[in-house]
């Protein structure tokens, strides 16, 4: 793998980090403590070219690749983890399974005004019987006709309130188990496809955590992605990607923490010393920089993999177990080298803390993550 990024890489790194400091930075803690989906600075990230980075210019993106859609989630996590999952959520888990999915027709409607950050999209397959077990889908899609008519109820939907757009999976065929699992694209206002709760939480709070509801909701055929019974393995590929996602997005919580405990550990005096100069707080900073390196090559290592046409699932599980398992210790020993005041809402390693736990349980927790390294494992007989 070169680790010399491209110029296009570095170029979209800057944007992303300018845009972070300079947009998001000043209204990070507010949005997190209010709960405040920030709508400005999404409709921002768009027109940065933020929403659609892997996608090509002709579809509206930026013809960036999985490394540059990487960077730029890292630089956003940084100072906003709520900014970074939306992000990467349009990206990821909604833009690329469209973008590689969809017919010309489905990406002139469903790809260039969302890659081009004019729309937002969503992915909902969580359910409240199927979350790790994702095959477990009780969603059904019943074709009638030209038409399909969909119900059921599908939860923890990031971006779902907001989303102008959901790529949804159902069963069209129950019989056949997830081999009758189908995706479709649903537009916010179809009859029948609501809203019907934002859900609270303890981090990422600016960014919307939504229940769908879908009541006879009818969509036409064509608005099916990929063939019938494509929908569980089309989950399963969008999920590997959206995990280098994530995993980029821990770095980012980590890297924000780790650097507000560096300045605090230059500043703050104990024993008559900053307290960097103690070697039980040097060593919790040691071990953070090491950690977020070694995640962050492996984060970088899948992006590479996923670019290259390589299989990249193994890789991107690994990245997002270590990188979210990384956002978590790092968070933590944060919070502990801030003291007393790392327990207090006013000093951002508070957040940082709260928004890491997430990274440990969505887009497949790190048992999940676990599990998938380890079938690939014993599938191929070596060590990845
Ligand atoms: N890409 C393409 N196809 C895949 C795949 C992948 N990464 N992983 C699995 N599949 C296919 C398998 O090839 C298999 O297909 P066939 O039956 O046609 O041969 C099918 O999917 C079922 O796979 P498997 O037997 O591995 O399914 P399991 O239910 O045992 O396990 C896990 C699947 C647990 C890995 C999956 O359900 C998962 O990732 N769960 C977590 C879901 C998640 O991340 N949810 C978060 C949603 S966003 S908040």
């Amino acid at each position: 793998m070169n680790v010399d990024l491209t110029d296009e890489q570095r170029m979209i790194q800057a944007v992303a980090r300018e845009f972070a400091e300079k947009d998001v930075r000043p209204i990070a803690a507010a949005i997190d403590r209010e709960a405040r989906f920030p709508r400005e600075t999404v409709r921002r990230m768009g027109e940065l070219g933020l929403l659609g980075i892997a996608i090509p210019e002709a579809q509206g993106g930026s013809g960036g690749d999985a490394l540059a859609c990487a960077l730029a989630v890292e630089e956003i996590a940084r100072v906003c983890a709520s900014h970074a999952v939306i992000m990467s959520v349009n990206n990821s888990l909604y833009c690329d399974p469209v973008h590689r999915f969809g017919t010309v027709a489905q990406q002139e409607r469903f790809l260039t005004p969302f890659a081009s950050g004019q729309k937002l999209g969503c992915f909902s397959l969580t359910e409240p019987e199927a979350g790790s077990d994702a095959r477990n889908q009780s969603t059904l899609a019943r074709r009638d006709g030209g038409d399909y008519v969909l119900d059921g109820r599908k939860i923890f939907v990031t971006n779902g309130r907001e989303a102008d757009a959901v790529l949804v999976f159902a069963q069209t065929d129950r019989a056949r188990r997830h081999r009758g699992i189908s995706a479709f694209l649903v537009e916010k206002g179809t009859p029948g496809f609501t809203v019907v709760k934002t859900e609270e939480k303890l981090g990422i709070r600016a960014s919307d955590t939504a229940e769908l509801l879908f009541e006879g909701c009818r969509i036409p055929a064509s608005h099916r992605l990929g063939a019938e019974g494509d929908g569980f393995a089309i989950a399963m590929q969008t999920l590997d990607g959206g995990r280098i996602g994530i995993a980029a997005q821990a770095v980012g919580i980590a890297a924000g923490a780790y650097e507000c405990s560096v300045a605090y550990a230059r500043e703050r005096k104990s024993f008559g010393v900053p307290i960097g100069q103690h070697q039980m707080v040097q060593w919790m900073l040691a071990d953070m920089a090491v950690s977020i390196e070694a995640a962050r090559m492996l984060t970088w290592r899948a992006a590479w993999l996923k670019e290259r046409g390589a299989a990249w699932g193994a890789a991107a599980a690994m990245a997002k177990l270590f990188a979210a398992e990384t956002a978590m210790k790092v968070a933590t020993d944060a919070v502990q080298v801030h003291g007393g005041y790392g327990f207090l809402a006013d000093y951002p390693v508070e957040r940082y803390f709260r928004d890491a736990k997430i990274t440990q349980i969505y887009e497949g927790t790190s048992q999940i993550q676990k599990l998938v390294i380890a079938r690939r494992l014993l599938e191929a007989g070596s060590a990845a």
